[in-house]
């Protein structure tokens, strides 16, 4: 069964098409002067690292000034840098230099919500109800006699009311504000045209300074069902992927939202392009986001959130892509961000990512993980991530098969989710950790430039063993994963037909998921029993050593078929 899209050669379209996209979560990528948190300095340090790797553009996680309640996730002035991690000169060199290494940069832009200490935010406080500064957020009065009951029954995705009741100015009980996600992230007012003129500004602002496109931080959250209905569930509770209706989800008005921008990065030159961070499904929905006069992508969660069976992995796949067709978008593939526990130990123990409220459901029972089966599974999944059609995203630290870290003292927990979810979800931190550059301690395992930083001065501690991942190790290791996967973006360059274009599931066994690409290329990955190599077929790559021509269980391997 083929999947047609008719399309231009690479070079003629856009390159956001095929592009293998790298997730820097720049707290955690590399620390230039010593304070243990990552920096733009220290990205500018990894440039001819990424240029080795082989990816295509670097996503830069929120850098704007920021309390960092959520890492940056509320953003308190969105138009310069968090000190911590730079300044705008060093922001523009590091777009500059970016492109001098032939990728191209994206940046995280968070629209639902501001931070609390945004000067809006702040001078909401400071105004009248129904004020002009209020209505650029959403402000209520409450239910109950004295307005003391939460205008509806909604709940932030962190835990708890997703409202906070403030103290007016004359010290009485006021208003509340919405919050989806944390109290100090309040959500903007969509309906309001200073917010839309305000973002315009945003985007050209970053555009001009060069950068190639954004990130949409809670793309299908921004716009609210009018009168903000009371949420009509068993759970009122902000299910992620947005299979139960929700009135604070995938509303139809974000779309003339996404159209006005697609218009201003169609302004510029150079194929600029905006990917959205929509946790919506079923695929036919998400597709919206990605119409022709719209955004350019989107993540796909369904995907992410497969659990690793070939079955469910297939219908997953055919999903996203059927929907996909009659809006002529690419698919796009991701098995890991700063948001899920690393799929090491997501494909292991079976745990489905977005659907996490507990610690146990989140991580799962460390007593039954098997970490060599986990990277197995991880590594496969690469090739298989890698080789289906259109663009992928890697998220630092998926090169190293870096597994999930559950030995994080509670009181180094960072994530919001920890406090409001009354200490029964540990949270993100897990997969946030400094990533280990080099194996020796040192500068807390070659994070920082400066040697005398240990690794539990880091902003989240490294544990000891930590730096038997180290990059510095895997560079000298022909069998590593980083070697893997550099590897594998060097045949996916190489290959005409692999990135966006057709491809045919081909007949096997129900354990094994295969498809062929233009070219003879093939990439068969096997979750079952060993199997033998089809006949004549030259092995360009495996996720794991072969046993003569058999491919052993959840190892995965691109091939060159024969003609005959
Ligand atoms: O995430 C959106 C989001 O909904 C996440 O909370 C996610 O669903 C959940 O963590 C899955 O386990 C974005 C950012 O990626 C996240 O880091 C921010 O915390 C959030 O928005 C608020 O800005």
């Amino acid at each position: 069964m083929t999947k047609e899209i008719k399309l231009s050669s690479r070079a003629e379209r856009p390159w956001w098409r095929d592009a293998v996209t790298y997730q820097i979560y720049i707290r955690s990528f590399s620390d230039s002067d010593g304070d243990g948190i990552g920096d733009i300095e220290g990205i500018r340090s990894r440039l001819p690292y990424l240029k080795a790797l082989g990816i295509d553009a670097i996503w830069i996680t929120p850098w704007y000034p920021s309390p960092q309640i959520d890492h940056g996730y509320d953003v308190a002035d969105f138009l310069d840098i968090e000190p911590d991690y730079g300044t705008l000169d060093d922001a523009k060199r590091l777009i500059k230099e970016t492109h001098e290494h032939g990728i191209r940069i994206l940046l995280d832009i968070v629209p639902n919500h501001s931070s609390d200490k945004h000067a809006w935010f702040e001078a909401a406080l400071q105004a009248a109800p129904g004020s002009k500064e209020r209505d650029r957020y959403l402000f209520r009065d409450g239910k109950g006699e004295h307005g003391e009951l939460a205008p509806n029954n909604w709940e932030a995705v962190f835990g708890g009311p997703a409202w906070k009741r403030i103290v007016e100015k004359d010290g009485t009980p006021g208003q509340w504000y919405l919050h989806l996600f944390a109290a100090e992230q309040p959500d903007f007012n969509w309906e309001n045209s200073e917010v839309r003129a305000y973002f315009e500004k945003v985007l050209k602002f970053w555009l001009d300074l060069g950068i190639d496109g954004f990130r949409i931080d809670v793309a299908h959250g921004m716009v609210k069902a009018a009168g903000l209905p009371d949420v009509v569930a068993d759970n009122p509770h902000a299910e992620m992927l947005a299979r139960a209706a929700r009135p604070y989800w995938d509303q139809d008005g974000v779309h003339e939202i996404f159209r006005s921008w697609r218009r201003i990065l169609d302004s510029y030159s150079g194929d600029r392009m905006a990917v959205a961070e929509a946790w919506v499904s079923p695929p036919s929905r998400l597709a919206l986001y990605v119409r022709p006069d719209e955004l350019a992508n989107s993540f796909n969660f369904d995907f992410l959130g497969s659990p690793w069976e070939p079955t469910t992995l297939k219908k997953m796949i055919n999903r996203s892509m059927d929907a996909l067709v009659d809006v002529g978008a690419p698919t796009s593939w991701v098995f890991n961000n700063h948001d899920v526990v690393r799929s090491v130990d997501r494909f292991d123990l079976g745990l489905i990512a977005g659907r996490a409220n507990t610690t146990s459901e989140r991580q799962g029972d460390a007593s039954k993980l098997d970490i060599p089966r986990g990277t197995k599974r991880a590594r496969a999944g690469a090739l298989l991530m890698l080789a289906l059609p259109g663009g992928a995203y890697v998220y630092q630290g998926e090169e190293l098969a870096l597994p999930e870290v559950r030995d994080i003292p509670e009181d180094r927990l960072t994530d919001p989710r920890w406090q409001m979810s009354n200490h029964t979800d540990r949270g993100r931190d897990g997969c946030r950790v400094p990533l280990p550059w080099q194996a020796t301690p040192a500068g807390a395992f070659g994070f920082s430039a400066v040697p005398s930083l240990t690794p539990s001065e880091a902003w989240l501690p490294q544990s000891p063993w930590w730096g038997s991942y180290a990059v510095d190790i895997q560079e000298d290791n022909s069998h590593s994963t980083l070697n893997m996967y550099r590897a594998a973006l060097k045949i996916r360059h190489d290959e005409v037909g692999l990135g966006d274009g057709p491809m045919s599931w081909i007949e096997t066994e129900e354990s094994v998921l295969a498809f062929s690409r233009p070219g003879q290329f093939a990439c068969y990955l096997n979750f079952g029993l060993p199997i033998t190599l089809p006949m004549n077929a030259k092995v360009l790559l495996s996720s794991g050593p072969l046993d003569g021509v058999e491919i052993p269980t959840d190892t995965a391997v691109w091939l060159r078929l024969s003609d005959n």
